[in-house]
Parts: structure tokens; sequence; C-alpha cells
């Protein structure tokens, strides 16, 4: 079976692969499975039909074989479980993967999210720019940790994982904030995810929905 994934049919990054899609993408084509997508205008998600498959409206969603999914994280988790390639087969190194999975989406992703929501939603406000500096730094901390952790190794464990997968397109998110260019270790740990094929593959394929 081929799978279907649920993707913004015009994602608001105009193609820079920050949205969820991208993890899903990136799962799927370092695992060499070919998978069809499902463009949802804005309009769509909070459809019966589309909620029925993602109970808060959102992309992405996974369909294969009778099994529907969503959460970005559970996709890549499904995804890595049923290929080789991106889950160590020794039990505790697969743990370990699974652990910086969570990390990324548990520990990295909330105070990422929380800045992006207050340029986003909350621009307007008296109150952001005396607070930016604060998200900043609560990122900082969780980006200083991580590099120290990651140090002079390409990958979280010995090889690249699932957990690097998740935790690379989490700190894709901070681009445009220059916090990921000012710790080299993790501007240098973006890029040789970026140059991953499968990362290449599915960033084209991301991309490609905006060529017309
Ligand atoms: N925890 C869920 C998961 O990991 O799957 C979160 C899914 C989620 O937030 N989906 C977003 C969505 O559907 C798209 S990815 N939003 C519509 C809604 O909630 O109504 C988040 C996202 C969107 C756009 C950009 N961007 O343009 O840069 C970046 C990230």
């Amino acid at each position: 079976m081929i799978p279907t994934i649920g993707v913004f049919a015009r994602s608001p990054d105009r193609g820079r692969g920050l949205a969820r899609d991208m993890a899903v993408r990136w799962a799927l084509a370092e695992c060499g499975q070919d998978y069809r997508i499902d463009p949802l205008a804005f309009a769509d998600l909070n459809a019966p039909e589309h909620k029925a498959r993602q109970p808060f409206g959102q992309i992405p969603t996974y369909e294969d074989d009778g099994l529907v999914l969503f959460e970005s994280g559970a996709i890549v988790l499904h995804v890595a479980q049923a290929h080789p390639g991106l889950l160590p087969t020794d039990a505790a190194a697969r743990a370990r993967a699974v652990a910086w999975m969570f990390a990324a989406v548990s520990t990295l992703e909330p105070v990422i999210v929380e800045r992006e929501t207050a340029l986003l939603l909350e621009g307007d406000c008296n109150w952001t720019a005396a607070r930016l500096p604060l998200l900043d730094a609560r990122i900082m901390r969780r980006l200083d940790d991580l590099a120290a952790w990651l140090g002079p190794r390409d990958w979280l464990e010995c090889d690249f994982t699932a957990g690097d997968l998740m935790m690379i397109c989490v700190l894709r998110r901070l681009a445009s904030s220059g916090l990921v260019a000012a710790v080299p270790v993790l501007a240098d740990y973006v890029a040789r995810g970026e140059a991953r094929p499968g990362f290449v593959t599915a960033f084209a394929a991301q991309r490609a929905l905006f060529a017309g």
C-alpha cells in the first residue's frame, strides 16, 4: 500500500518546509517509501470528514491500509517502526532514539512555539516586545543544553535516527530567529540533516506545491 498524508494545499511558509508534514515526508523519504498527498485548504481542516482523521483539525494526517493516524511524532514513529533505517534494532538504543523524539516535541518545541505564537498572534500587544527576550532566553537555555550534549558528534546518539529527524525539524522552525545560527554546533547539526538525500527529496516534494 502507498500511504496518503494530509498536508496544507498552500502552507503559510510558502515552501520552506516548516509545517509538520515535513517530518513525515522526510521519514518516508529516508525509508524509500512513496506516498500520496491529500492537499487541504484551511477551510477543509474543520470539516467533519477531516476531523474524523485529525480530531483537532490540523495537518499532518496519515492513512495506510485502514490505519488512520495523526500527530507528526506518532506518524514518524509508526513509519520508523515499519521500515528499517530510522530506529536501531538494539532495544536500548531504540528506546534512546524514541526519547529524543519526545525531547524534540515536548522539551524543545513548546518553547519555540510559544515564541512563534507571541510574534504571530500577539505581535500587536504592548507586552510582546518586553516578553520576547524572556522567550528567547528560555529557548537559548534548551539550545545550549542540546549543543552541550551534541558536542563533537554528528547525531544525538551513534547513528542518525528518527530522534534526529524530529529534532532537526523542530530546530528548523527557528530559522528566521537567528537563535540556532548563534549556536554553531546546532547550526552545523541542522545543516547535516538538511544535506541528507531523504531531506532533500522531501523538501523538494513539499516545495513543488508552490511551483504553480
Ligand atoms: N502536535 C501536532 C502534530 O505534531 O502533528 C500539531 C499539528 C499542527 O500544529 N499542525 C498545524 C496546523 O494544522 C500545521 S504545522 N495548523 C492549522 C490549525 O491548527 O488550524 C504548524 C506550522 C504551520 C505553519 C508554519 N509556517 O508557515 O511557518 C509552521 C508550522
